[in-house]
């Protein structure tokens, strides 16, 4: 665990930009975004960066099929098509680095500069296969037999389609120097890689030995040039990993970059896709222990979007842009789905019947209608002002231990990054405060004369108001705990409880003010807003 001073650093993959996202890549970045918020909202200085990739030879060639610059090319879909999305997702990244800007190719450069000075890059001669979908020089053993028009070649086990064969001079990194260290350094942290069957992988990986790796290429120059032969240009993993670094100031003179690097570095969590499992626990640590530089917290893979059982991809027509699911359920809906429908960190299908089934079950009917009847019973009885709660009984407190319990259960699982079990310890208390207003009939407790004063209108301090304002608070509790993952929702019902500004801003409220029972006073003005998650129509059939 870092110490509490420091700031709690996020990274997702920085991604390709040869094309625009889909929901794979949404997944992974709403899922740091989920993160990063829950970490703000234990008040702990946070750090969460995403980006793109930009060099290599994927971009180059997409850009050359479109018939313009690599630069022009990045440019236009960083603007058109990456931050757009992000926006659309309500992600709330603190910086976006561009490996094309010279803050990160400047400091690449340094750093591998500095590599070299050191002795460990030397240069040598390559041969074997790679592959431009994954931007990755492959080992013979790594390819499988094509099938359909590739019959009878070895493909990429990952894209399906053939590899490439290299023959050049490049520049090597002393990788293999590493294999023992790396192997020390992930029994010493068992939780460096998770979750346990990625640790599992890459020691095993690892135990194979490893071989020094190619950081060089000189058959085209989209890249940033070496410096000391600038005939080749920087292999593009090498580049792209020290993103990390780069962008919050490595090496940098400036005193307020070197200030954020040393309360920033080194990441706490690296969030990846299992298919780039290995550059981010094998060779980015080594690069590291290379450069004598603290090492990251964690690698954490999470698994693949399957689509009709195969996982998703463009060339099989399975690819789904995030807008397509966005523009009918909303962000909210999108957020919640993919974190609560999947174990985080294994594979999870995403099928449209079970996304329509879970908004409307979970979404509209468990925690909308609970918001909008909680605000019109306020309103019917109490003219929308919350009245003054009389005793509690053991039905208050019960659900008062499950909110306490929420809170403590979701901030476990946050800690192991079980997204998924945290959404459902949150929604354990959904479920009880739809039970509790079953169970305490309150359209029944009005009834009692009772409840009715002599002027017609509904008593302060009798069980109707006890109810309402229970219920009230589960509404307040939900409003924190569940703003990370659905923050429209939740800032919604935070202003339709009157929330602001008797107890301030929603994103200031720390998770464990969820768990604090009896904080909306008496008098807050409760209203009805419009349905957190109204009724989705049937598109029309096509
Ligand atoms: N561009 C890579 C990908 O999308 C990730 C690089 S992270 C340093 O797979």
């Amino acid at each position: 665990m870092p110490d509490a001073s420091s700031t709690f650093y996020l990274t997702t993959p920085i991604y390709y930009v040869n094309d625009a996202p889909h929901i794979g890549h949404a997944y992974t970045t709403v899922a740091a975004d989920v993160i990063t918020r829950w970490h703000r909202q234990r008040q702990e200085p946070v750090w969460f960066l995403t980006g793109t990739d930009e060099h290599g030879q994927k971009v180059m060639r997409t850009a050359e099929a479109n018939g313009v610059t690599p630069q022009q090319w990045a440019d236009r879909l960083v603007e058109d098509a990456w931050k757009p999305v992000l926006e659309t997702l309500d992600v709330r990244n603190d910086d976006f680095i561009r490996t094309t800007q010279a803050r990160h190719t400047e400091r690449v450069q340094a750093f591998i500069q500095d590599l070299k000075d050191k002795g460990e890059i030397y240069a040598g001669s390559y041969e074997g296969p790679y592959c431009v979908g994954c931007e990755e020089f492959k080992l013979p053993g790594d390819l499988v037999d094509g099938t359909g028009e590739y019959e009878g070649q070895k493909v990429c086990a990952i894209h399906s389609t053939p590899v490439e064969m290299l023959s050049e001079q490049n520049y090597f990194f002393r990788m293999s120097a590493y294999t023992q260290r790396l192997l020390d350094f992930y029994e010493q942290n068992p939780t460096f890689v998770q979750p346990a069957s990625a640790r599992n992988e890459v020691i095993s990986f690892v135990k194979q030995g490893l071989q020094d790796l190619s950081i060089s290429r000189n058959t085209f120059d989209w890249g940033i040039p070496i410096p000391w032969d600038t005939s080749h240009v920087l292999y593009v993993w090498f580049d792209a990993l020290l993103n990390y670094a780069t962008a919050i100031g490595v090496d940098s003179d400036d005193p307020e970059e070197k200030a954020r690097f040393e309360r920033t570095w080194p990441a706490n969590v690296h969030l990846v896709g299992k298919d780039i499992l290995r550059f981010h626990a094998v060779i980015w640590p080594a690069m590291l222990m290379a450069a004598g530089l603290p090492l990251p917290g964690q690698v954490f893979a999470h698994g693949w979007l399957l689509v009709g059982g195969e996982k998703m991809s463009k060339s099989k027509l399975t690819g789904i842009a995030p807008s397509q699911i966005i523009d009918t359920f909303g962000s909210d809906a999108f957020r919640y789905y993919f974190l609560r429908s999947i174990a985080f960190g294994q594979d999870g299908s995403f099928s449209w019947e079970d996304l329509a089934a879970r908004y409307q079950a979970e979404l509209a009917n468990g925690f909308g209608n609970l918001a909008s009847r909680v605000a019109a019973m306020i309103g019917k009885y109490y003219g929308g002002v919350l009245p003054q709660a009389g005793p509690q009984t053991d039905a208050e407190e019960t659900l008062a231990a499950v909110a306490a319990r929420a809170v403590t259960d979701a901030e476990d699982a946050m800690d192991r990054l079980a997204l998924h079990e945290a959404i459902s310890a949150v929604w354990t208390l959904v479920e009880a405060t739809n039970g509790y207003i079953t169970e305490q009939e309150p359209w029944k407790v009005a009834k009692d004369p009772a409840e009715v004063g002599p002027d017609g209108a509904a008593v302060q301090g009798g069980r109707l108001a006890t109810i309402l304002v229970t219920a009230a608070e589960a509404l307040r509790a939900l409003a924190v705990l569940l703003n990370p993952v659905t923050p429209k929702a939740a800032a919604a019902l935070w202003e339709s409880l009157g929330a602001e500004p008797a107890l301030g801003a929603l994103a200031l409220q720390p998770v464990d003010a969820a768990a604090r029972w009896g904080q909306l006073p008496a008098g807050t003005v409760v209203t009805k807003g419009a349905s957190l998650f109204p009724r989705i129509e049937e598109p029309a059939a096509s």
